[in-house]
């Protein structure tokens, strides 16, 4: 798949350590995707964007804030069911750093999420309330971009959601396969399944591709 280095932009997903082996909120092999996106982000495209998990400790995401809740159990929120997590990428603290290792030359935003106390936001377009906007859409129309190139973590939940949202802000979306891990949960109420993710952004209109098939 060629890549247009003006209108194509890769945007790298919540790659930080606590969603890597060793982390909070581990997420298998997720450390992984960072040689892979490195290639991408020093290759073919010209122009990145990442996302950063940031929440203030004692989130409403968090099975901590919940007394008698543990992590990966779901409750009933304002705006739906939410999943609750481990504590995880806490703002400032070395699991909610972007990876040290990841290239960061061409990454020209950083956008930080998951900042509303009793909001999650998985998405990089939106809050889960699927109310408050992020305004992503806004900054990548205006710099020109058309297609976005989807990887990082996790493909199951912040990769999912963020591609969905793209799509319904009208933007062409290819998830970068191999430079994803997902969580994966077993199947359950308010989850989703790796293979459920990726069927429902099928049906939306996503692409899948291999790195290896992503070239200038
Ligand atoms: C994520 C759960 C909670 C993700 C973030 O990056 O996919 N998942 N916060
Ligand atoms: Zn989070």
């Amino acid at each position: 798949m060629r890549i247009d280095p003006v209108t194509d932009v890769l945007l790298a997903v919540d790659v930080q350590p606590d969603f890597m082996p060793g982390g909070a909120l581990a997420v298998p092999d997720g450390d992984a995707v960072v040689p892979v996106l490195n290639r991408l982000l020093a290759g073919p495209f010209r122009h990145a964007v990442a996302t950063q998990d940031w929440h203030p400790p004692g989130h409403a995401s968090f099975a901590s804030s919940h007394p008698g809740r543990v992590p990966f159990e779901s409750i009933e929120v304002a705006y739906g069911t939410q999943t609750l997590w481990p504590d995880h990428c806490v703002q400032g603290t070395p699991g909610a750093a972007l990876h040290a290792g990841l290239e960061q030359s061409r990454i020209e935003l950083i956008l930080r999420k998951g900042l509303h106390p009793a909001v999650d936001s998985y998405s990089a377009f939106r809050e889960n309330d699927r109310a408050t906007s992020l305004c992503l859409d806004a900054w990548l129309r205006a710099r020109g971009f058309r297609r976005l190139f989807l990887a990082g973590l996790a493909s199951d939940y912040c990769v999912a959601w963020s591609a969905e949202d793209a799509v319904a802000a009208g933007f062409a979306v290819v998830v970068v396969e191999d430079a994803c891990r997902g969580i994966g949960l077993p199947t359950g109420a308010g989850r989703t399944t790796i293979d459920q993710a990726r069927d429902r952004l099928q049906a939306a209109g996503v692409q899948f591709v291999g790195s290896a098939a992503v070239n200038v």
